[in-house]
């Protein structure tokens, strides 16, 4: 048997892309909720459009999502009759604190969470929670410039202590930041960050950077100081970078590629800056302020394992006439001629997420947990909502396969996998609902139209197989 007997099997997914109920029961305004659909979207998320409040001209998907606020119940049983052992779920901040200062926190938002974690454990489902899957409450956005300000550290750590205390035995394994290197890719959605005229953007960035890493260091050391049962993961949106060639120079670009990722994860496991990022960072006139026992917390509170997200790998050249690049522009990079693509032009590599899982597991040599994978895809559901999605089975089998022979043929040790969107939600990149992941169809458009009632598609069924046979029968049929 490859996989752990207590393997995790399950799905993913984050508040702003299914509760909804963005004005429901007290919660507050957050940064993700200002993401509108369109051409827009982009600048948004990139900080480089300011957009704080609603406007007429535009949709914004993650006010009703697909309304898991109020249809938690119905999922979770579906999750359940699939045999999920995990549902990886993020908690919304700005319903636990609305505006993210407060020093009481909204009782409301709290008991939303425990019932939803209580349902799960119905089902012998563990909850897995990510604490900010990149969310920021809009005060501290407007008040503070979000993660540039130190201040965000102790809202953070209270949002910890409260959550730690009250899911004291309902929760026990726990992500700080979800993709924390995103950061670097789409600020705004990532942490909150809109860059003022002239601002030095990299300064800022990595000074948030800083703050989020010491707010995982403290996160990390209430978990375990609240329950010594607790597991504490960071997570990274990963995949390898290639080189385009063998030319040295190329191999050089696509190292350093991954080191600007590695970067967060070398601190948030190792508990150190590491010395190539003390020296770019240094070339580049970033100064990083910190306040006595920084780097003794970074040190003191590493993380417990390494979650990560793969979807693609990665190419690097340094040559200016191989620029053809693939679509999606948070992590666009150079296509790569061997491999072919999603409909949202994602490449799909399942033996780079071998590649990624031995190389982040020679790094760190701490246990990995496959937080998210999954094929974004157009699904055309028959008069009952059923899809035929092999394209989506074919393309899981092969990732589970791959991931398989990382664990059976390396030597990796892996905690589990939760596929991304089990159920349909809005896209992070785009905001559209026509790029489904689910296992489970959900009818509404890009638009908003739709009943949101939920289907089951042909890879329901599959998967359930799969987790039944803990990973042994990949087969379609
Ligand atoms: P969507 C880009 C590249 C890698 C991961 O993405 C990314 C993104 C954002 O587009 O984000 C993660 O929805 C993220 C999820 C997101 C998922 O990947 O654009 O953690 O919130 O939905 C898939 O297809």
């Amino acid at each position: 048997m490859a996989f752990r007997k207590d393997f995790l099997w399950g799905g993913a997914t984050a508040a702003n892309q299914c509760e909804g109920g963005y004005d429901q029961g007290g919660r507050g305004l957050a940064n993700v909720d200002l993401a509108p659909t369109g051409p827009d979207r982009f600048p948004v998320i990139a900080g480089e459009k300011k957009m704080f409040e609603f406007d007429d001209e535009h949709f914004y998907p993650a006010k009703e999502a697909i309304d898991m606020y109020h249809r938690y119940k119905e999922d979770i049983a579906l999750f359940g009759e699939m045999g999920f052992k995990t549902y990886r779920l993020s908690i919304a901040w700005s319903r636990i604190f609305p505006k993210g200062d407060e020093t009481e926190p909204n009782e409301e938002g709290l008991q939303f969470y425990e019932d939803l974690f209580k349902e799960c454990h119905k089902y012998g489902i563990e909850p897995l929670v990510t604490i900010t899957h990149f969310d920021c409450p809009m005060h501290l956005v407007e008040k503070y410039g979000a993660w540039r300000s130190r201040e965000l550290v102790g809202f953070y750590e209270n949002l910890c202590h409260v959550i730690f205390n009250r899911y004291k035995g309902l929760v026990k394994y726990w992500l700080t930041f979800n993709e924390i290197n995103m950061i670097l890719h789409a600020p705004f959605m990532g942490a909150g960050l809109y860059f003022e005229e002239g601002e030095n953007k990299e300064q800022v960035k990595y000074q948030a950077a800083h703050h989020e890493l010491v707010a995982s260091a403290i996160a990390t050391k209430i978990a375990h100081e609240v329950d010594p049962e607790n597991q504490v993961g960071c997570m990274l949106a990963a995949g390898a970078n290639y080189s385009y060639t063998c030319k040295p120079e190329d191999v050089w670009a696509s190292r350093k590629a991954d080191r600007e990722n590695y970067f967060f994860i070398d601190v948030q496991s190792r508990g150190e800056y590491p010395a190539y990022a003390l020296k770019e960072m240094e070339r580049q006139g970033i100064e990083i302020r910190m306040e006595e026992g920084d780097l003794e917390l970074l040190k003191e509170h590493t993380v417990d394992f390494i979650s990560f997200s793969y979807y693609s790998s990665r190419v690097q050249s340094t040559d200016p006439k191989v620029n053809e690049q693939t679509e999606g522009n948070i992590f666009a990079s150079i296509k790569n001629p061997y491999l072919e693509a999603s409909e949202w032009g994602w490449q799909i590599d399942p033996l780079g997420l071998r590649i990624t899982m031995n190389d982040i597991y020679d790094r760190y040599q701490k246990p990995l947990f496959i937080v998210e994978n999954g094929l974004g895809a157009i699904d055309e559901p028959d008069e009952n909502g059923y899809v035929e999605d092999d394209y989506r089975i074919d393309y899981l089998a092969a990732h589970i396969q791959a991931m398989k022979d990382a664990v059976e043929l390396d030597g990796v040790d892996l905690m589990g996998y939760t596929t991304w969107g089990c159920i349909d939600l809005v896209s992070a990149g785009t905001g559209e609902m026509k790029k489904r992941y689910g296992f489970i169809y959900v009818d509404r458009d890009n638009e908003g139209n739709g009943t949101l009632a939920r289907s089951k598609k042909k890879s329901f069924d599959w998967y359930k197989k799969v987790i039944a046979t803990n990973g042994e029968d990949l087969s379609n049929h």
